[in-house]
């Protein structure tokens, strides 16, 4: 079995101490960090999702696995490759409220900073009105929004209306991501731009950026 393929396993079998060792070899041995996030921590999770559904996993190995991921991915990030030192822009970055999930939100916070961005991290289950207080407070040419679950892909739609409710809709571009979030939603929640991974995120935030 290849590295990435073993790092993955340790994923899938909700093993953190070998997830971390195997995370630590992958990259001394030249693995790119790029392969090592994508093709065996996420691939390794996307696994695990899959059998929390089919009821071969509870929360208590959703949980395992998505903080031995972190943990590994926590490591990697000093060895990201920075490609834009100056600061592109500002860039404000949450999970709608209800929702806990934060590994992808880390991902692309990271990425975004390497690739020049500077980023204000609110965290977890933020609600509109705080999202609305930071933009008020702040000068953000983008805010982000994470949602992980059908059931807060309402609090996205419910974000964007009380960041136009507050007067706040020409002072920042939004974009929206999260495994439940597609192109079609985003047409219709009023974001400006839909992220399908971290790599597409940093992509659309320069264009809208450019277009601001
Ligand atoms: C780990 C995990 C957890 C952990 C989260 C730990 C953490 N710190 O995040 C814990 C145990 C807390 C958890 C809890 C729950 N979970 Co959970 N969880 C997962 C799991 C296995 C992995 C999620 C993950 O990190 N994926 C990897 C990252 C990298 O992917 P990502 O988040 O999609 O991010 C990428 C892109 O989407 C994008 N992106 C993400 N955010 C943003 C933001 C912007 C602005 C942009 C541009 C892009 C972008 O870029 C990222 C990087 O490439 C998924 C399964 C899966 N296949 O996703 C289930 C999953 C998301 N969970 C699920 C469920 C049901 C739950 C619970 C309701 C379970 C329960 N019965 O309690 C709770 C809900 C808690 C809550 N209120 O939020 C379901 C959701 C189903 C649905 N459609 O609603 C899933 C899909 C599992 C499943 N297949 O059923 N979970």
């Amino acid at each position: 079995m290849t590295q990435l393929k073993e790092l993955e396993q340790a994923v899938m079998d909700c093993k953190p101490d070998e997830m971390l060792e195997k995370t630590k070899r992958a990259r001394e041995t030249g693995a790119p960090v790029h392969d090592i996030i994508n093709d065996a921590l996420v691939a390794g999770l996307g696994v695990v999702g899959d059998r929390f559904v089919k009821g071969i996993y509870f929360l208590p190995e959703l949980l395992v696995a998505g903080q031995g991921v972190q943990a590994a991915i926590d490591y990697l990030e000093p060895f990201m490759e920075v490609t834009q030192e100056n600061q592109k822009g500002k860039f404000l970055m949450g999970t709608v409220k209800g929702d806990v999930h934060d590994i992808g939100k880390n991902i692309v916070i990271m990425m975004l900073k390497c690739n020049g961005w500077e980023v204000t991290d609110m965290g977890v289950d933020v609600s509109p009105e705080k999202f609305c207080e930071a933009i008020e407070g702040g000068d953000y040419d983008i805010v982000g929004l994470s949602a992980l679950l059908t059931m807060t892909t309402p609090s996205v739609t419910a974000t964007i209306s009380a960041i136009k409710e507050a007067g706040l809709r020409s002072k920042v571009k939004i974009m929206i991501g999260g495994a439940v979030i597609d192109q079609a939603f985003c047409d219709t929640c009023g974001a400006d731009a839909f992220g399908k991974d971290a790599w597409d995120a940093v992509r659309k935030a320069d264009t809208l950026l450019a277009y601001a």
